[in-house]
């Protein structure tokens, strides 16, 4: 009886404490305040961001599938012409991991590497993903590739086909959107990405997505101050914030912000930041683009889009583009 191969996990000590900890003050201390919306993902805000995707008003998820599922056939064929048969699949931000799974039948990758920040979480789908799996190469990595994304050389031994799903580039501005494209090139080692691109749609809609009525967006987003307590040591109180969604026309994206609710005083070892009531914590910005909008950011970062696939409505679009 064949064996049943474990995940491997690796962690990069760049995602360790101090720097995030770090990171974290440094966006508090500033004017307006910020955090990265990487911390959102501890375990438990990976797993509100899951219930989100079964939201009725949260249509990003949904509407990718459904495209994945109009056009799965044609995205692969497309998609291994660029890499050659059994690409290494690395899936950026992997979380449940149901995304990419979903495309094995189809693409026979010969290893799957997962990346994300929220390494326990990850761990815990991969086990799952490799009982599902047993023969296939699984390889989990740890690490905030919003810093930088470089694979370990010897995960892509040929072309890749580097999957970017759920629009998770809509969350850096464009510059950093730019750079982390150029990263995921080089990461593709000559191969492709298949990457999932929000739509610019009515606002009505788009705010809905971002602040449905079950408050489970408003959780996620309060989630990260008690995140921000255990990384920081800080003492935030999540009942002195209020949600925030609103959409901001000039930048074409859904913003997150998190709003004291009475003047506060955040306190944490070596550092503290005072807010005024009404005073704002910026979290999260949410990019919507046209196609030809994102077909120009592509460019950019050197890869030569090839085709994109979209839903009826044109409310979400599923990019194939060459390293
Ligand atoms: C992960 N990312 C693509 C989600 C988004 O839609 O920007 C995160 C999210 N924020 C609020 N709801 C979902």
């Amino acid at each position: 009886m064949p064996t049943t191969l474990q995940p491997r996990l690796l962690q990069r000590p760049l995602t360790n404490a101090a720097a995030q900890a770090a990171e974290a003050a440094a966006g508090l201390r500033a004017h307006p305040a910020r955090v990265s919306p990487k911390f959102f993902y501890d375990t438990l805000g990976s797993r509100l961001f899951e219930a989100i995707t079964a939201l009725d008003e949260y249509y990003p998820t949904r509407t990718e599938a459904a495209i994945h599922h109009a056009h799965g056939a044609a995205i692969a064929q497309a998609a291994l012409a660029l890499t050659g048969p059994a690409p290494v699949l690395v899936d950026l931000g992997a979380g449940s991991c149901a995304k990419a799974a979903r495309l094995f039948p189809a693409l026979q990758p010969r290893r799957y590497v997962a990346v994300d920040i929220a390494v326990e979480y990850l761990q815990d789908a991969l086990q799952a993903l490799q009982r599902l799996h047993p023969q296939l190469d699984i390889v989990g990595l740890g690490d905030d590739f919003s810093a930088r994304l470089q694979l370990p050389p010897e995960l892509v031994d040929g072309p890749a086909l580097v999957l970017y799903p759920g629009s998770s580039i809509g969350n850096f501005e464009p510059e950093a959107a730019a750079a982390l494209l150029t990263q995921a090139r080089e990461a593709a080692a000559g191969g492709a990405l298949l990457i999932g691109v929000d739509l610019v749609k009515p606002v009505p809609l788009l705010e809905a997505a971002y602040d449905d009525a079950l408050g489970l967006t408003a959780a996620f987003n309060l989630n990260l101050l008690r995140h921000l307590n255990r990384r920081l040591g800080s003492d935030f109180e999540p009942r002195q914030w209020r949600h925030l969604a609103r959409w901001n026309a000039a930048a074409s994206r859904v913003e997150m912000h998190l709003q004291a609710r009475e003047a506060l005083c955040a306190r944490w070892p070596g550092g503290e930041r005072a807010f005024a009531a009404g005073e704002t914590l910026h979290t999260e910005n949410a990019c919507k683009w046209t196609p030809e909008g994102f077909a120009a950011l592509l460019q950019r970062a050197g890869w030569r889009p090839q085709q994109h696939w979209t839903d009826e409505q044109g409310w979400f679009a599923v990019f194939l583009a060459a390293a």
